[in-house]
């Protein structure tokens, strides 16, 4: 394996113990072997031997270099868009109208199960370029707009071909249980029945890396997302979930029971829900789009989850319904702004956190023996990251040890 060094660079590396903030480093180094960090740490403690085995050498000039950022909660996969149903909404439709009309998550499940592998595939790389034009090298992409099997299979394939072609990290998540399909109106056990079936079978195929639903008064039942988490269980799939968004329906603590990898929304979460997430290690996945989005007034509640030393990460749930998002910086920005993160913890959010509730352990810090995911921004502290909008600060991306 050949070594490449960076130099001339300021880390972020984001390390938990780290004593400076950002885990700050200084007039950096970092050593890359292949596809891994082999060292980091300040240029005047980088050792010799190490610097002469360097056989290429690259001028940071003066870059901020962070992790690779990880947007890990998105629904990037879907057809079609829902771009009228923002405008009749604001020209005075209801929610209700507009579905009863055959639009809102039904008109993307129609749209989506019409598309053609080719076509989703295109629609779906147009979000994924611009989230990459931002950074991210680790994505995670939820199925759940096909809610049959074919559809299913299509999304969660289309999910795996974007990673292939280009350069970033795809981890994908069988969301069946997101809404209910037309064809099973009024029969929604009937339908965790199908979830199950088309959850083997996918999961079979290779194409599960984990397993979400959404736990609403609008979508499932404490006891259906029990199902749906069991059957997960004994295929040893990790669990997350869509709780407490709209409202406290306990499912913070059904998913912490199943030793949920993370819990998402987290609107209405309670005091009894957070203490379950803090035993079970659970991430907590904050939203800032969605809540943007819908205009919902009620924030999560950061300073309950700080108390009870949740981790927190920060996502786009790019989705076309309430977060037809494509910029992560944005979100880090939304996190500080709207529910009142310090840019700290919102850059650990998309980073060290966001690992941590795609249950990766190899990445989300610069640290020795982690993937060299990482990126080079012109910037001079962290904090701008959170603090500006819409400033595409240009960026190079390495990912897995290459420049992408
Ligand atoms: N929560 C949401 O906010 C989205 N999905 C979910 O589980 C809504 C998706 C949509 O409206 O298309
Ligand atoms: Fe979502």
């Amino acid at each position: 394996m050949s070594l490449t060094l960076w130099t001339n660079c300021r880390l972020a590396t984001m390390q938990a113990d780290a004593l400076q903030a950002y885990g700050l480093i200084e007039d950096a180094a970092l050593v890359v072997d292949g596809d891994q960090i082999q060292w980091v740490g300040p240029r005047s403690a980088l050792p010799n031997d190490l610097r002469q085995r360097c056989d290429a050498v690259h001028d940071a000039h003066g870059a901020l270099i962070t992790p690779g950022l990880i947007d890990c909660h998105t629904h990037l996969v879907y057809g079609g868009d829902r771009a009228l149903e923002f405008e009749l909404r604001l020209n005075g439709a209801t929610y209700e109208d507009i579905a009863r009309r055959g639009g809102g998550i039904a008109s993307t499940v129609q749209a989506t199960r019409s598309a053609g592998p080719d076509e989703l595939l295109q629609q779906s790389q147009r979000r994924l370029l611009a989230l990459l034009a931002e950074g991210v090298t680790t994505l995670e992409i939820k199925s759940g707009y096909g809610l049959a099997l074919a559809h299913e299979r299509k999304t969660l394939q289309v999910a795996r071909l974007l990673g292939q072609q280009h350069g970033v990290d795809v981890r994908t998540t069988f969301l069946g249980a997101h809404a209910l399909p037309p064809e099973f109106a009024g029969r929604s056990d009937d339908y965790v029945d199908e979830v199950l079936r088309m959850l083997a079978l996918l999961h079979a195929e290779g194409l599960v890396d984990a397993v979400d639903a959404f736990c609403e008064r609008i979508a499932f039942s404490p006891a259906q997302v029990e199902r749906v988490f069991a059957a997960a269980s004994q295929l040893k799939l990790p669990v997350k979930l869509h709780a407490e968004q709209l409202s406290d329906s306990g499912g913070a603590q059904l998913a912490a029971r199943f030793g949920a990898i993370s819990c998402d929304h987290l609107e209405w979460l309670s005091d009894e829900g957070a203490a379950a997430m803090a035993a079970a290690r659970s991430v907590a996945v904050l939203l800032p789009g969605a809540f943007y989005f819908l205009r919902e007034t009620r924030i999560p509640p950061i300073e309950l989850l700080r108390r009870h030393g949740v981790p927190m990460a920060v996502s786009t749930d790019c989705n076309p319904g309430t977060s037809p998002c494509t910029s992560l910086l944005l979100m880090l920005n939304m996190a500080c702004t709207l529910f009142r993160l310090t840019p700290e913890e919102a850059l650990a959010g998309v980073t060290r956190n966001a690992a941590q509730a795609l249950g990766l352990r190899d990445r989300g810090v610069l640290a020795a023996g982690m993937r060299a995911d990482f990126v080079l921004w012109d910037l001079q502290h962290p904090a701008q990251l959170s603090y500006a909008l819409g400033a595409r600060p240009s960026v190079q991306t390495v990912f897995n040890g290459e420049p992408r």
